[in-house]
């Protein structure tokens, strides 16, 4: 086995942010790092969510690195939302323009993370497929782990009954979150699709532009809004580089880091008459995306409020879809935003297509069967659907604690990360665990990665990286660990600003439920100002909160 000594900083994943880690450590501070990487590319989950109508919810513009002004005015994202190759092109750029391939290991999966107390380094195991086909195990050892793994980058499979007889049978099955390469083409094919989040409400209008008959399997209808997508105006690019800080700053700003919606402060119910309610959510509708999470600051707070959203989206439905039994169970039922909010293009109105058809209430009446050798769909109460020629799983992911949960991660005392996380995630600003010195995390539960924009969260969390890092070795200290106490208010502070909010209110990814058998606790932090303030303080109170070594 090959061992490799004296890295400074060892990071999982070449996603947003392991590239982005991998840039500040090496390229700006002078540290050794490595960073590992599963896939021959770049890119974490858009790298993988390659299924038709795959692009990003946020506004290209704001789904950006900051970091460096000349970056931002260089990079030219042809669609407001930009598609899935173009996100992978712009990793690419980055890839290349910060000259990051000799930081990164492609093919190579880390199988174990083990701390040692007496050498005050981490020592990962990895597994690198070589060009021939081979595995080698290799051995890595640094002062530093950073965790880049992603929050929704572990595939939730179900394991539905026929689903193996189907293949044998010659079925083809796609999973939206690992989509072949080479694309599908899904043109004269009967398709299935099995879910109806974001990846279903993206892929769906997609898909039923070829396929000659298209049903969808609903557990729980999504809420959705239209994304407006568009190709980017000259005059849009010019005034998003000349303003490129003044939205940055109304970025940090926000609860949801939301810069380009108007942001009112008044809560609906001081806000004006139900014309000017009315209106309100008009304008956010019009203009489409997840603009429509700000209409008022209370929308995930106050009953009246959510409710009075849910009426304006389930009337939009309405509106939309003809077929009133449709439309109806097209209507969620639970608080808007409980579940993160889709942005879609044509999504309500391909079920007016001739060729498409709803199969909605699969909570009453769950799949029996996917596929068997008859190719058919059966739920609990017997109905039966099909054949189809093709059944996309579009059924999320094991989030936020999925991807470690399949690594190996042994801390202080022998303790692992499985036992430490036993009952649901605890952490100190979802950044550090107790037991586990040195060992930063991006983008995980207890922090409020993702309720925001992806990209703002990951850029403040490398940058708390690496500005602890560099204050440690200023000072001399050798290990940063959170301490229990710490963890415990952290974890209680969580929990307490998502209890005064309706977000418990839905069987969300956000809270495990969408996985047999995982710890139901509510993950992520709402309101990224406050937060990324006390992220500041922590560091400016010589790292209050935590155990510093020598
Ligand atoms: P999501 O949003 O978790 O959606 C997965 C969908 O699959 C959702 O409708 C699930 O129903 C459904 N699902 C999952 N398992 C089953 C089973 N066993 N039977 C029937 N239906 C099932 O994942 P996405 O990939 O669409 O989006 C993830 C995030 O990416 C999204 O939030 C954005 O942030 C971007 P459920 O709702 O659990 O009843």
């Amino acid at each position: 086995m090959t061992i490799h000594e004296q890295f400074d900083a060892l990071i999982i994943g070449a996603g947003f942010a392991g590239l982005y880690q991998s840039h500040l450590l090496h390229n700006k501070l002078g540290y050794k790092t490595r960073a590992f990487e599963a896939s021959d590319e770049p890119g974490g989950t858009w790298n993988w969510n390659r299924y038709p109508g795959a692009r990003v919810d946020i506004c290209s513009r704001e789904y950006s690195f900051k970091f460096d002004k000349a970056l931002y005015n260089e990079w030219n994202w042809t669609e407001e939302f930009a598609p899935q190759p173009e996100l992978m092109n712009y990793v690419r750029h980055l890839v290349s323009r910060y000259n990051l391939a000799p930081l990164l290991q492609f093919n190579s999966r880390v199988s174990s993370c083990t701390w040692d107390e007496s050498t005050k380094k981490w020592t990962i195991l990895v597994h690198r497929k070589t060009d021939d086909g081979k595995v080698e195990e290799e051995e890595w050892q640094g002062r530093y782990l950073v965790l880049a793994t992603g929050c929704l980058s572990s595939p939730n499979k179900p394991s539905f009954a026929g689903l193996d007889d189907y293949i044998d049978s010659g079925g083809k099955v796609y999973y939206t979150q690992t989509w072949p390469r080479e694309g599908v083409d899904f043109k004269g094919k009967r398709v299935a699709v099995i879910g109806t989040g974001s990846s279903g409400v993206q892929s769906i209008p997609v898909i039923a532009e070829s396929a000659a008959q298209l049903t969808v399997f609903q557990r729980t209808p999504a809420y959705t809004v239209p994304a407006r997508n568009h190709l980017v105006r000259p005059e849009e690019i010019e005034d998003a580089r000349r303003n490129m800080e003044d939205l940055y700053r109304r970025e940090l700003d926000s609860p949801l880091t939301n810069g380009l919606a108007t942001p009112i402060e008044k809560f609906m119910k001081e806000y004006g008459t139900d014309d000017q309610i009315e209106a309100r959510f008009e304008e956010l509708w019009s203009k489409g995306g997840l603009n429509f999470y700000v209409s008022f600051p209370d929308l995930l707070i106050t009953p009246e409020t959510s409710d009075r959203a849910k009426a304006f989206i389930h009337k939009k439905i309405k509106e939309i879809v003809k077929d009133p039994a449709t439309s109806s169970a097209l209507c969620p039922d639970y608080p808007p935003g409980c579940k993160r909010i889709c942005a879609d293009t044509n999504y309500w109105a391909t079920y007016n297509l001739p060729h498409v058809q709803l199969v909605a209430g699969l909570k009453e009446r769950p799949l029996r069967s996917v596929g068997g050798r008859e190719k058919m769909i059966t739920l609990e109460d017997g109905s039966q659907y099909g054949p189809f020629d093709a059944i996309v799983c579009a059924t999320g992911f094991d989030a936020m604690t999925g991807a470690l949960d399949k690594i190996h991660i042994k801390g202080r005392n022998g303790i692992t990360l499985k036992d430490a996380w036993s009952a649901g995630p605890v952490n100190y600003l979802g950044l550090l665990i107790h037991g586990f010195p040195n060992m930063f995390h991006i983008a995980g539960p207890g922090s409020p990665s993702v309720l925001t924009n992806m990209i703002i969260a990951i850029e403040q969390h490398v940058e708390w990286i690496a500005d602890t890092i560099v204050a440690l070795d200023k000072a001399g200290d050798t290990t940063i660990e959170a301490t229990e106490e710490a963890q415990n208010q952290w974890v209680g502070f969580v929990n307490a600003v998502a209890d005064a909010t309706l977000m418990k209110g839905c069987n969300s990814w956000y809270l495990g439920a969408n996985v047999p058998g995982k710890p139901r606790v509510f993950m992520p932090l709402l309101g990224f100002p406050d937060y990324r303030k006390k992220c500041f303080e922590v560091q400016e109170k010589g790292f209050e909160g935590c155990v510093l070594g020598k």
